[in-house]
């Protein structure tokens, strides 16, 4: 029985063409900045992006953290949506590292937070308040189920952030995703941020790295930080041989991985024993939700016997991620898999 893995786009292993690339790759020590595939690619990536200049991070988390570190002082407040990756996965980094208070403001469904309740969190001037220097976006909003912001919505909240002195970070692991769903280029989706990260090992199927994009003094104090955090890399041409092709080649392609989701989404909704909402799916993460009588757990582990991995964000939720690995046939295999399990554990929980 073959293996169909929706854990998540991160499992996708890199096309033999970024092998190739990561085999040629012409290489030198990038702390000292020498290595020329390495300065392609960022400057390639604050092309699209449409920034001054890029650094190559080992991951997302440590971007988003650099992000803080370069952009706050320990002691300042930062807000970020109740929903957030940075808030729930980063192993309290910002706080940890950056000595940062992590502000929440409910995330509605569709990734946004109301702009007023964002307002008021705000801190005012106050003796005993601590200043709130920082805004974190996620686009697409990973625990939100992949939805996207919009331009419009990503102007109106830096707008917002910008008039009260905030900068505004943009977590983009899956920027590229938002920005083929939309038909708008990922630049427009980062224009209105002071800084923006994107993955390259995610939907984007290279190994490693994540690219961290700002003005120029931003960057070179993001360097500085990256250094302090263990991420210098010596010869990173090797990772970036593969993101240079990822960019190239692996954007348009998106487009199929959101049609999967669309089609996982669709098929699931027949399945009486789960709830999902196919008109939410937005790009490559279906979120489903099984009934109070069966564990989350048990089900994803039955599942797994039967050859189909998934996660669950919590409680009686369970997500499903498309990527390139899978097929619109792995989609129908799956749904055949699901249906099997999830019909037998309702009727056991009866
Ligand atoms: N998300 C992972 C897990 O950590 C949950 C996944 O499988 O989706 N921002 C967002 C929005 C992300 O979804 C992720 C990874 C990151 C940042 C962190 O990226 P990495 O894994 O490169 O540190």
């Amino acid at each position: 029985m073959e293996t169909i893995d929706l854990r998540s786009d991160t499992i996708t292993l890199p096309t033999q063409d970024m092998r190739r690339a990561i085999y040629e790759a012409e290489l030198g020590d990038d702390v000292y900045q020498e290595d020329p595939t390495v300065n392609r690619l960022q400057e390639e990536s604050a092309r699209i992006m449409g920034k001054e200049a890029s650094l190559l991070t080992d991951s997302g988390t440590m971007s988003n953290v650099i992000a803080v570190l370069a952009q706050t002082r320990p002691g300042d407040e930062i807000i970020v949506g109740s929903e957030a990756h940075m808030l729930w996965y980063e192993v309290g980094s910002a706080s940890a590292l950056g000595g940062v208070v992590i502000r929440a403001v409910p995330n509605e469904e569709d990734g946004r937070m109301d702009l007023d309740t964002v307002e008021q969190t705000i801190r005012t001037e106050n003796i005993h308040f601590p200043h709130t220097t920082l805004l974190g976006l996620e686009n697409t909003h990973n625990r939100c189920g992949g939805a996207v912001l919009t331009p419009e919505y990503t102007s109106a909240t830096a707008e917002l952030a910008h008039r009260r002195g905030l900068r505004v970070h943009l977590d983009g692991a899956r920027i590229f995703n938002a920005a083929v769903a939309l038909g708008v280029s990922a630049r427009e989706l980062a224009a209105p941020v002071d800084s923006v990260c994107f993955c390259l090992s995610k939907s984007l199927s290279a190994p490693v790295g994540s690219l961290l994009c700002g003005t120029r003094d931003f960057v070179a104090s993001a360097r500085k930080w990256r250094k302090m955090l263990g991420g210098g890399m010596r010869q990173a041409g090797i990772i970036a041989a593969a993101g240079i092709i990822a960019l190239e080649d692996m954007v348009e392609r998106l487009a199929e991985d959101h049609a999967n989701a669309r089609r996982l989404a669709q098929g699931l909704a027949r399945i009486p024993a789960i709830t999902v909402h196919p008109d939410r799916v937005q790009t490559n993460i279906v979120m489903l939700e099984l009934p109070a009588g069966i564990s989350t757990s048990d089900f994803i582990q039955r599942l797994g016997r039967q050859g189909v991995k998934v996660g669950s964000p919590g409680g009686q939720r369970v997500r499903a991620v498309t990527h390139r690995m899978v097929e619109a046939g792995d989609i129908d295999e799956a749904l055949k898999r699901i249906e099997l399990v999830a019909t037998e554990m309702q009727s056991e929980a009866r």
